[in-house]
């Protein structure tokens, strides 16, 4: 059992607000911090400002209980979650701006003795520099307790669920926690312990950033392989689908799927950070980030090819936006690359999208005065050329008749395998 009352979660976002929420139905007092009102006054709300399934049955369950508050301002607690964004600069190395912004405003209410868990994904280093910003806002404090002068307890515990299922992997993934002293990691511990059934790992806090990269480097890696395969493979004249399919009926290979590219915000950034701590050491990992990265530009061609075998009057399909199947989350989603890129080059073709997750297009795409959104059977209908780029269970339930005598790019392998 945890000796933790009061705990202050920084950042309400899609992994800030499950772990707040999830910490107050089990017991806790927790303040939630976030520099949004809006979002603030939703959660005070009992409501959830994006989507997650089950999230907004445990906040209006831990609001209606006064175990969940939340504030702009940071206040004094016994324990510190930090979960904001870490994105990359125009270099490609994490911007540490919002992890810095959360310090100045922890740093004015410790006392000493706090427990203070960065859960961003972060650069090996980061949990250390948020320890070193606080305590040179704060000299009368230290990491260690030397020179009398009280400890401040710094950990990273990386989250690794994921979106969509938000609710149920806080509760039954193993965690890492990496302390900058293991007394900070066995108190991380005990935190987590109260609502993680998975099992809690200890290590050291540079450790424990890396463990979180190299979870996603490695998906990209695979990823990557198996988006040069289809690259490899339409130049060959082969079906990549089918080739993977039975490649992996060997007992030791599991080839992943290839795609438009590699979207959201987790995959397409974190390797970046492996390649700015060792920039000539990560060759793989550089070298996948940018298979994965121009897919969407082989993809815009194949586009072009097809389209070049029909009137110049004929309309195109776009199916899907979202950065994988079966989620509203349009973050980083080479399907909108490549929708953008398709309606720039395609002047006076008439685009028609169709995103079953969404009332209306994103801006870039509004301005564009070839595309249209409309609903799935429609899409398809119009148009002589259907490009699938998410592959959703409604695009996957489009009857194969609705297809035929169309051409057809298909990303996904979902009519192709
Ligand atoms: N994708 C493919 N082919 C595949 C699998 C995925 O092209 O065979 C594409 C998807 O379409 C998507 C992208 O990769 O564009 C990423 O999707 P994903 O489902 O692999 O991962 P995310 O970004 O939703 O969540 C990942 C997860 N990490 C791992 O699986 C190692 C999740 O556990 C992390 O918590 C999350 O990143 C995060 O927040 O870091």
């Amino acid at each position: 059992m945890t000796s933790f009352q009061t705990i202050a979660v920084i950042g309400l976002g899609y992994i800030g607000l499950p772990t707040a929420a999830i910490l107050a139905t089990n017991g806790l007092d927790v303040i939630g911090v976030d520099v949004n009102q809006r979002t603030v006054d939703a959660v005070n709300d009992g409501r959830v400002p994006f989507v997650e399934p089950d999230l907004g049955i445990h906040v209006a369950g831990a609001v209606s209980q006064g175990r969940l508050k939340a504030t702009t301002q940071t206040p004094a607690a016994d324990a510190y979650i930090v979960a904001v964004p870490t994105p990359f600069t125009a270099d490609k190395s994490a911007d540490l701006s919002y992890i810095e912004a959360a310090a100045r405003g922890i740093a004015p209410v410790l006392q000493g003795g706090e427990l203070i868990i960065l859960e961003s994904t972060s650069p090996p280093g980061a949990t250390r520099h948020l320890g070193e910003y606080i305590v040179s806002l704060r000299p009368d404090l230290s990491l260690d307790g030397g020179e009398g002068r009280p400890a401040i307890l710094l950990a990273h515990c990386p989250e690794r669920v994921l979106p969509g299922k938000v609710m149920i992997e806080l509760v039954t993934n193993d965690r890492i926690v990496g302390g900058v002293t293991r007394r900070a990691a066995d108190l991380a511990k005990d935190l987590y312990s109260v609502f993680c059934q998975g099992e809690i790992l200890v290590t050291d806090d540079v450790t424990a950033e890396m463990a979180k990269l190299v979870e996603n480097s490695y998906r990209d890696v695979n990823i990557a392989f198996a988006n040069e395969l289809s690259v490899i493979s339409a130049k060959l004249g082969i079906n990549v689908w089918e080739l993977i399919r039975l490649a992996n009926h060997h007992p030791r290979v599991d080839i992943l799927q290839p795609g438009p590219g590699v979207g959201g915000h987790c995959i397409a950034v974190d390797p970046w950070f492996i390649v700015a701590a060792a920039p000539a050491e990560s060759r793989l990992i550089r070298t996948a980030r940018t298979v994965n990265d121009d897919k969407p530009r082989w993809v815009l061609d194949q586009v072009h090819a097809a389209f070049a075998k029909l009137p110049k009057n004929a309309e195109v399909a776009l199916l899907g936006l979202a950065f994988k199947a079966n989620i509203d989350d349009l973050r980083e989603s080479p399907a909108i690359e490549i929708a953008q890129a398709i309606a720039e080059s395609m002047a006076g073709i008439r685009i028609n999208v169709a995103e079953p997750h969404i009332d209306s297009l994103p801006g870039s795409l509004q301005r564009q005065d070839n595309v249209r959104l409309v609903p799935l059977e429609e899409a398809v209908s119009r148009s002589s050329l259907v490009v699938v780029l998410v592959d959703h269970d409604a695009v996957r339930a489009l009857p194969a008749e609705v297809l035929a005598g169309k051409l057809l790019v298909d990303t996904r392998g979902i009519f192709s395998s």
